[in-house]
């Protein structure tokens, strides 16, 4: 992934807890296990996949602290420990985000405001999702806050259309097409520079590497 590999003689991600918020974690993988930390999941679930078919969070897992043990993948970060919060399958509750340093949330909603509220109405899901995101804030690293990465979103969508990605406590992390016509795990143009706590976060992709992140399940 770029030259990742440069930053990795000053950092690797050791010390660092990462909770991936997806659909589950196959922490008997061969190249998660070792970075794997069972005691930061939620009380009252695995952390692990419900069926086979929920393999997204192993493959973000994976990209972000994959072992760098010679075989399979290396992670951006493989000196991390990852937690799998399989909270798409068992629980929609984020008030656990605080426990980790870092949050990674590969999720979203959709391309257009649809039917889960907004984000200022006290009645709506988005409404206490964001809340979640800010106790993480309040409360995670010790009062420093823990850090919240969400996907702008895919499928050439227009990325303000999610309301978490306008909170002021996402970072919120996508990729535009340099050109008109966006691809599939690409965002129109538009909505580059909105959103986020330190906005949307931008580069350009060229089509080989974007087939890399197709790949790869992002
Ligand atoms: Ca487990
Ligand atoms: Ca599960
Ligand atoms: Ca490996």
């Amino acid at each position: 992934m770029g030259d990742i590999e440069t930053i990795w003689a000053e950092f690797d991600g050791t010390g660092v807890n990462v909770g991936i918020f997806d659909d589950g974690v196959e922490q008997d993988h061969v190249d998660l296990r070792d970075n794997y930390n069972e005691s930061l999941e939620y009380y009252a679930d695995d952390g692990e996949p419900n069926t086979t078919y929920d393999g997204h969070g192993t493959s973000v897992a994976g990209i972000i602290a994959a072992s760098n043990n010679d075989t399979g993948g290396v992670g951006v970060a493989w000196g991390a420990q990852i937690t799998g919060m399989d909270f798409i399958n068992d629980y929609a509750d984020l008030a656990y985000i605080s426990a980790f340093d870092v949050t990674n949330h590969s999720w979203g909603y959709g391309s257009d405001f649809l039917d889960y509220g907004d984000i200022g109405d006290y009645n709506s899901q988005l409404y206490w999702e964001s809340r979640d995101f800010q106790n993480g804030i309040d409360v995670g690293r010790g009062g420093l806050g823990s850090i919240a990465v969400k996907a702008a979103g895919n499928e050439a969508a227009n990325a303000q259309g999610e309301g978490l990605n306008s909170a002021h406590t996402v970072i919120t992390v996508g990729a535009g097409p340099v050109r008109a016509g966006a691809g599939l795990f690409q965002l129109r143009p538009q909505p580059v520079g909105l959103g986020g706590r330190r906005g949307l976060y931008h580069r350009p992709v060229g089509g080989r590497r974007l087939q890399r992140q197709q790949r790869s399940g992002l």
